[in-house]
C-alpha cells in the first residue's frame, strides 16, 4: 500500500485514480469482513481467462452463439489478439478508456476482456444508443478510442462529429472488418496480462438513469471477482458444467456478470443470444441445454405464454433482477415450470446483486437476505436504523460499492460508509428485506402512503392483465390519486367494465384504499434501455391527463 491507501497503481494515464471520488465519500469496502483475499498485483483477466489454460481446462466451452463454439483456448486467443492491437497498433497505454459498442456477440465479450487485460479500462454502451446519448460518455470518460460492431458505426460516427477527442473508430465483427485484420498478424497469439493493481479501476459502467445525467461508476480489478466469489459462489452455487444466458446487454453490469463474469469464474459456458427477447430465450434455452438463464421479471412473465410444446428441461436456475419480482410471477413460473426464481436486487454502482436469498431459503414475495459478505439496514431520513416492520430507506455495505466518476451525487449515494441505493425496503423479523418501491415512487393519496409496485403486484394476479404501471396522478382533493395504466393479455381490450373488474379485484386482494381510481388501456409500457419500467414517464403522462 502506498500512502494514499492505494496499492501501487499499474496505469500509465492516471485519468482513472484521479477522478476517484475523495476517499472520504467512499462507501467502506468490507473485503476481510466478506472473507475475501486478492492479491495487491490482480489483473482480473488473467483470474477468469488465462488461468483455465494455465489449469489445463483450455479445452472447456467458453462461449456459444448459434453455431458458433469457443473453447477458453479460442477466446484467451481473440483476447491476446485483440490486446496486441490495443497495444501494438492503435497505441493504447494503461488507464486509456475504451468506449465498446455492440450487442451480446462473442466478439463484445472478447474486445471486453482485452481492453481491461491490457490494462484498460472498458466503457461498454448499450446498441440501441444513439449519437447524442453516446456523446456523453465519450466526453465524461474522455474516450479516445472505440470498438465498435461494424453494423453499428453510423451513430458513433455522428457522436464523433460532436465529441472530436474520439479520434478513432475500430469496426468488428465480420472477417473483413478493421479489427478482425489487424488481429491476424503474426506473433499476436499470446498476450502477457497488464501489470495491474487491485484497486485499478477497469471498467466504467454508465447508469441508464431514468432521471438527470448518467452517472459513471467506477469498478476495480477486485471487484469483478468479488461479485463472483460472493453472489456466485454463495447464493447462485452455479457448476462449471451449467450453460449461462439471458437478456441484459453485456453494456449492463447484471448482463456483464450474469453473462460472462459468474460463467467464466468457474469455467462454465456462456449462450449468447443476439436477440434476447422471451421467444428467443426459449430457443436458446432449447437449443444449447442451457442450465441457468438471468433475466427481468417481465420476461420469465412473458415467456409463461410460450412454453407450450418447448423443451425447457436443462433450466435448473432462473435469477430475475432490475425489478422488482411480484409474487404473482413467481407463483405463475413456479406453478408452470416447477422452478422457483431467484430473486436479487442489484444496482449499477454495487456492480451486481447483494440481496438475494439461495434456493433453499427463498420466502416468495421478498427480495431475500444479504448475499453473504454483504450487510443491509434499514433508516430513516437521518440514516437511524428503524425497527423491523417498519419502511425506511435501503443501506448497503460489502466489499463493492459507489465510487462515481466525477460527480457530486456521490454524497447522496453514500451516507457514513453506506450505499443509499433509492429504494424503501422493510425488513421482517426473520431478516428477510421486502421491497416496497422507489424511495422517490411512493404514493401519497389523502394522507396514505402507497407503494405503486404492491398495486402493481396485485393486478398482476388478475389473468387479463400482461403488464402494469401504476403512479400518482395529481388530484385537488386528495393530492395524488392512484393510477394504473395496464396491458393487456393479447386479444383482449380494455372498456369501462373490465376497469371495474380490474378495480375490485384490488380492493379484493390488498387494503381497498390502495385500489387505482385511474385506470388506462394502454398498448405498451415505457421502458428504459435496461427493460426498467420509467415511472417517470408515467408520472408525465398522468400530469397531462386525469
Ligand atoms: C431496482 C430492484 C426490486 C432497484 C442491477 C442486478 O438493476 C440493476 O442495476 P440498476 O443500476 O438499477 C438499480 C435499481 O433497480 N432493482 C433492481 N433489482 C431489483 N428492485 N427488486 C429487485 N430484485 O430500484 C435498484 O436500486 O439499473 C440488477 C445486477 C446488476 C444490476 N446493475
Amino acid at each position: 500500500m502506498t500512502a494514499t491507501g492505494f496499492a501501487r497503481s499499474g496505469h500509465e494515464d492516471s485519468f482513472a485514480r484521479d477522478n476517484l471520488p475523495p476517499r472520504e465519500s467512499w462507501p467502506d469496502l468490507r473485503l476481510e469482513e466478506a472473507g475475501l483475499a486478492y492479491p495487491e498485483r490482480l489483473n482480473c483477466v488473467a483470474e477468469l481467462l488465462d488461468r483455465h489454460i494455465a489449469e489445463d481446462r483450455g479445452g472447456r466451452t467458453a462461449v456459444i452463439a448459434n453455431d458458433l463454439h469457443w473453447s477458453y483456448a479460442d477466446l484467451a486467443d481473440k483476447v491476446n489478439r485483440i490486446a496486441n492491437v490495443l497495444t501494438r497498433d492503435l497505441g493504447m497505454v494503461s488507464g486509456n478508456r475504451v468506449l465498446l459498442r455492440a450487442g451480446n456477440t462473442p466478439m463484445m465479450v472478447a474486445a471486453y476482456l482485452a481492453v481491461i487485460k491490457a490494462g484498460g479500462v472498458a466503457v461498454a454502451t448499450m446498441p440501441m444508443l444513439r449519437a447524442g446519448e453516446l456523446a456523453y460518455p465519450l466526453r465524461k470518460a474522455r474516450i479516445a478510442l472505440a470498438f465498435c460492431d461494424h453494423r453499428l458505426t453510423v451513430e458513433l460516427e455522428n457522436a464523433r462529429a460532436q465529441v472530436p477527442e474520439l479520434a478513432r473508430i475500430v469496426a468488428f465483427g465480420s472477417a473483413d472488418s478493421e479489427l478482425e485484420t489487424l488481429m491476424a498478424q503474426p506473433g499476436y497469439a499470446r498476450f502477457e496480462a497488464a501489470d495491474t493493481a487491485r484497486d485499478d479501476v477497469c471498467l466504467i459502467a454508465f447508469t441508464s438513469g431514468t432521471t438527470g445525467e448518467p452517472k459513471g461508476t467506477m469498478h476495480f480489478h477486485q471487484d469483478m471477482l468479488a461479485i463472483c466469489d460472493c453472489y456466485g459462489a454463495r447464493v447462485l452455487k452455479a457448476s462449471p458444467d451449467d450453460r449461462f444466458t439471458g437478456s441484459p446487454p453485456l453494456a449492463f453490469t447484471f448482463g456483464l456478470g450474469g453473462l460472462v463474469l459468474f460463467p467464466m469464474r468457474i469455467g462454465a459456458a456462456m449462450v449468447l443470444p443476439e436477440k434476447a427477447g422471451p421467444a428467443e430465450l426459449i430457443e436458446a434455452v432449447e437449443r444449447h441445454k442451457v442450465s441457468v438463464v438471468f433475466t427481468a421479471p417481465t420476461a420469465y412473465r412473458a415467456m409463461l405464454d410460450k412454453l407450450d410444446g418447448r423443451d425447457i428441461a436443462s433450466l435448473r436456475i432462473c435469477v430475475s433482477a432490475g425489478e422488482a419480482l411480484p409474487k404473482a410471477t413467481f407463483d405463475a413460473w413456479q406453478a408452470r415450470t416447477g422452478m422457483a426464481l431467484l430473486d436479487g436486487i442489484g444496482a449499477t454502482e454495487m456492480l451486481h446483486i447483494f440481496i438475494g436469498a439461495p434456493r433453499e431459503a427463498i420466502r416468495p414475495g421478498a427480495t431475500g437476505i444479504p448475499v453473504p459478505g454483504y450487510e443491509a439496514k434499514i433508516v430513516d431520513a437521518d440514516g437511524k436504523v428503524v425497527p423491523d416492520g417498519t419502511p425506511g430507506r435501503l443501506a448497503v455495505r460489502g466489499p463493492t460499492g459507489c465510487r462515481y466518476l466525477a460527480d457530486e451525487r456521490q454524497t447522496r449515494y453514500v451516507l457514513n460508509g453506506w450505499n443509499i441505493t433509492g429504494d424503501t425496503y422493510l425488513r421482517d423479523a426473520d431478516g428477510y428485506f421486502w421491497y416496497q418501491a422507489r424511495s422517490d415512487d411512493m404514493i401519497v393519496s389523502a394522507g396514505y402512503n402507497i407503494a405503486g409496485p404492491e398495486v402493481e403486484a396485485c393486478l398482476l394476479t388478475h389473468e387479463a392483465v400482461a403488464e402494469c404501471g401504476v403512479v400518482g396522478a395529481p388530484c385537488p382533493e386528495r393530492g395524488q390519486i392512484v393510477k394504473a395504466y395496464v396491458v393487456l393479455r393479447a386479444g383482449l381490450t380494455g372498456d369501462a367494465a373490465l376497469a371495474k373488474v380490474l378495480q375490485e379485484h384490488v380492493k379484493a386482494g390488498i387494503a381497498p384504499y390502495k385500489y387505482p381510481r385511474a385506470i388506462a388501456f394502454v398498448e405498451a409500457l415505457p421502458k428504459t434501455a435496461t427493460g426498467k419500467l420509467q415511472r417517470f414517464a408515467l408520472r408525465q403522462m398522468a400530469q397531462g391527463e386525469t
